[in-house]
């Protein structure tokens, strides 16, 4: 019985655009007390803050700051990796609270060919460990660490199931040890806070290797890593870039379209992905105080790429598109001007230039070698190398 009602409950997915509903989109640049926003500083000073706390509030859930202890243990190092093009570090980060401790794996891997510090690219893995094996017998466009090596970047991953198990009975079994008391409440994290707080604690490592530039740190995520990378870079501005692939619902796709995939189908799959707050809003989505052109926008002034691939409709390519130019407005506060195109670009013809990137790849959901290329391209434009 409980089967039937679901699959009634769940109406079926939409790919049709003349049914997309009606909605307007919260308005980026009013605040909660209806003032307006002006300028970057009352942006900073006022709305930024306030879309923060409301992503917490309703999404994704509060993002705790605290901890008791952190350290950084290197387990294995090698300085000839990938034909001595490459230095291998393999570093534990070990944070703990409340007598409670997580360790996150990091695999990071720094150019030879340069002396002064790198900048990384950092990826939420989401896929097979063995996407970033150590010893290369595994190479993936998911992670192509070679590729990448060669344009002068250091490239790191962490695995997220390290943060977070991918499973509603057992995501608590990382970070969320270490603050029981967000499990009882409704505004408390789950698994995709946990995947972008542990991304910040590996930022916290980086500001203290000096093979690392952390002024130049790209976050990496796809899909369900796309919409953590998203996230962790929205609250947490050490981040330099940030680069949100085939991200679709809850990540970089306007929640209101209801296309493709839904609040309250991803809520029903994923129940344990989002706060519970977030429940609130399945088939509801106009109630939400947000959208998630608002979580590009949090990111402003630094760099965002967003991508989406041709059959991937699950992620409303269009949607993405949308809510990347709805945050075009607050770029403008700080006269930063955006290259994105009226309507999403043809397919492989990215929009590379920073601030604001897009491309639509031909093919399905996926992360590769391909969308790589671009993201390097796009780093190079950005930092001026
Ligand atoms: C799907 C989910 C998407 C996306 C994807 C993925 O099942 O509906 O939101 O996160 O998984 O992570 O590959």
């Amino acid at each position: 019985f409980s089967f039937l009602l679901t699959c009634h409950l769940l109406a079926a997915q939409n790919y049709d655009e003349a049914k997309v509903p009606a909605y307007t989109l919260p308005d980026l640049l009013l605040s909660i007390n209806n003032q307006r926003i002006n300028t970057a500083k009352q942006w900073e000073d006022i709305r930024r803050p306030e879309i923060i706390s409301l992503f917490e509030e309703h999404v994704y859930g509060t993002m705790p700051k605290k901890f008791d202890e952190i350290s950084f243990k290197i387990k294995a190092e090698n300085p000839n990796a990938m034909n001595r093009k490459a230095h291998l570090k393999e570093v534990e980060i070990s944070v703990k609270n409340h007598q409670q401790s997580v360790i996150i794996n990091l695999i990071l891997f720094t150019p030879n060919q340069t002396r002064k510090p790198a900048p990384v690219f950092l990826l939420i893995n989401n896929r097979s460990e063995k996407n970033t094996s150590v010893t290369r017998d595994t190479i993936s466009g998911f992670w192509p660490a070679e590729q990448v090596i060669k344009a002068g970047y250091a490239i790191a991953a962490f695995y997220y199931g390290d943060a977070a198990p991918d499973n509603k009975n057992s995501f608590q079994n990382g970070v969320l040890r270490l603050y029981p008391e967000q499990l009882g409440s409704d505004n408390g994290m789950k698994a995709v806070g946990a995947w972008a707080w542990a991304a910040s604690r590996v930022m916290d490592y980086f500001e203290k290797d000096s093979a690392i530039d952390a002024s130049k740190v790209t976050i990496v995520g796809h899909s369900r890593g796309g919409k953590a990378s998203l996230w962790a870079a929205a609250q947490d501005q050490r981040f330099a870039m940030c680069v949100t692939n085939c991200s679709g619902n809850t990540g970089a796709a306007l929640s209101r379209r209801r296309y493709g995939e839904t609040i309250e189908r991803i809520n029903t799959t994923f129940p344990h992905w989002f706060n519970e707050n977030y429940k609130n809003y399945n088939s509801n989505e106009k109630a939400l105080p947000i959208d998630q052109h608002m979580l590009i926008a949090a990111v402003a002034p630094r760099a965002v790429y967003v991508t989406n691939a041709s059959e991937d409709l699950w992620a409303d390519p269009k949607g993405t598109f949308m809510a990347e130019k709805e945050a075009e407005k607050i770029y403008k506060l700080y006269n930063l001007k955006s290259s994105l195109p009226d309507a999403p670009p043809p397919m492989n013809t990215p929009s590379l230039k920073p601030p604001l990137s897009y491309h639509i790849r031909k093919g399905i959901h996926d992360l590769t070698a391909y969308d790589w290329e671009q993201f390097v391209k796009t780093a190079d434009l950005y930092f001026k190398r």
